[in-house]
């Protein structure tokens, strides 16, 4: 028989280089991925010491060992940069606590895997941006991100999630889900699947540039939500792009777009109120802005032209994955509430609506700041 989460997070806890005695474990973040926690240890002399522990999704993510050779190697690489640079590799990029038997992560005897890292102390993740500035820094930390990894090997790095933002694909997916309909769903969110129809055109475009060679293929992030960037509480600066699971091959657009879809909303992932929902271009030129400075002159013209796309796909992609998952029964996107993957889903259609109804202003902000 499977042992209770609680048990086995105990087996992990127990099989980490892990300093001093454990005073405090609970939940942590708002990720919709992994399972978070945040574990605090009292060290003789030292004071105390916080550790983010995570089991990592085994649905989503089949090749751990994989993943983990990927966050390891390219963490390992960040740190030189920042070192040589003169940063503070403690806190301007993630580190690994190893196993005691001297892997980057667990595996217990069920099977599942946990990793942990060193805690980011003085710095914090939001779900929603507070005000513009946080918004610019996260931008220049994924633009810069993007840079720093510029020389990256990438035929090094495995495909953690195989066609992750191929939304053709993702399309296709979601057309299956409405066909199988396991869950009778499919009835009651006609005026969302039919929404989402009525705009598949889009979802070949980026692919087919990639394809032609006209947006060239870079290590990139691919999760690149707010909550995916610590700030420094101290000097509101972006220090650290955390979340690594889905760095991969993949364009710069996505990048940008995938921030956009989140940040640059003005209401909340699962707003069940969708007039509270628009995509503010005050919050999208901050972001153009930061993202294009944190590149460091690194786009091509035709990436540069693609940003307004970017956006739009990557809200649109969002918004059938939510959906798909919704007819499937909510397997792969936490929910804390019977259908909060369909008021995802819905935010994010409410979006690409307002960007297409933006699309002239969106695309003036970036010609200004190309
Ligand atoms: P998920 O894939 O589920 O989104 P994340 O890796 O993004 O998981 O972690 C979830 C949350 O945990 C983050 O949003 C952040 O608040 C917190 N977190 C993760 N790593 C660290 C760290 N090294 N230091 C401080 N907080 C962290
Ligand atoms: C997931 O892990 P998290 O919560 O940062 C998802 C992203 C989605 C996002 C939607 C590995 O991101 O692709 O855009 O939810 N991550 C994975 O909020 O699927
Ligand atoms: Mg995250």
């Amino acid at each position: 028989m499977r042992k209770e989460n609680k048990k086995r997070k105990e087996e992990a806890i127990t099989n980490f280089c892990f300093p001093g005695k454990l005073i405090s474990d609970c939940a942590y973040g708002s990720g919709h991925i992994n399972d978070t926690y945040l574990l605090v240890f009292e060290v003789p002399e030292k004071g105390q010491r916080k550790i983010i522990l995570q089991r990592m999704n085994g649905q989503i993510f089949h090749r751990p060992v994989e993943l983990m050779d990927n966050i390891m190697h390219v963490t390992a690489y960040l740190r030189e940069r920042i070192i040589e640079k003169g940063g503070d590799p403690e806190r301007e990029t993630l580190n690994l606590v190893f196993s005691l038997d001297g892997k980057p992560y667990y595996k217990d005897s069920d099977g599942e895997f946990w990793r942990a890292y060193r805690f980011i102390t003085g710095a914090s993740c939001y779900d929603q941006v507070k005000k513009p500035e946080d918004f610019y820094q996260s931008a220049f930390s994924f633009g810069n991100f993007q840079r720093m990894l510029a020389d990256y090997p990438a035929d090094t790095l495995y495909e953690t999630i195989p066609g992750f933002h191929d939304t053709k694909a993702r399309f296709a997916a979601f057309k299956k889900a409405v066909e199988e309909d396991v869950c009778g769903r499919a009835n009651s969110v006609r005026e969302e699947i039919e929404f989402a129809l009525a705009r598949e055109a889009m979802t070949g475009v980026l692919g087919e540039l990639l394809e032609k060679k006209e947006l060239p293929l870079r290590v990139t992030h691919n999760d690149t939500k707010l909550n995916n960037i610590m700030i420094d509480d101290a000097t509101g600066r972006g220090i650290c792009v955390i979340d690594l699971d889905t760095v991969m091959p993949g364009l710069a657009v996505n990048d940008f777009g995938d921030s956009i879809r989140f940040g640059a909303s003005t209401a909340a992932e699962d707003e069940t109120d969708l007039d509270k929902v628009h995509c503010d271009m005050e919050l999208f030129e901050v972001y153009t802005k930061g993202f294009i400075e944190g590149c460091g002159g690194s786009l091509t013209a035709k990436e540069l032209e693609m940003l307004p796309m970017g956006a739009k796909v990557m809200t649109f992609e969002c918004g059938i994955r939510f959906l798909t998952d919704y007819l499937e029964g909510d397997h792969y996107f936490k929910i804390h509430r019977e259908g909060q993957n369909l008021d995802r889903c819905r935010t994010q259609f409410r979006l690409v609506e307002d960007m297409e109804k933006k699309w002239d202003i969106m695309s003036e902000i970036v010609r200004k700041y190309s």
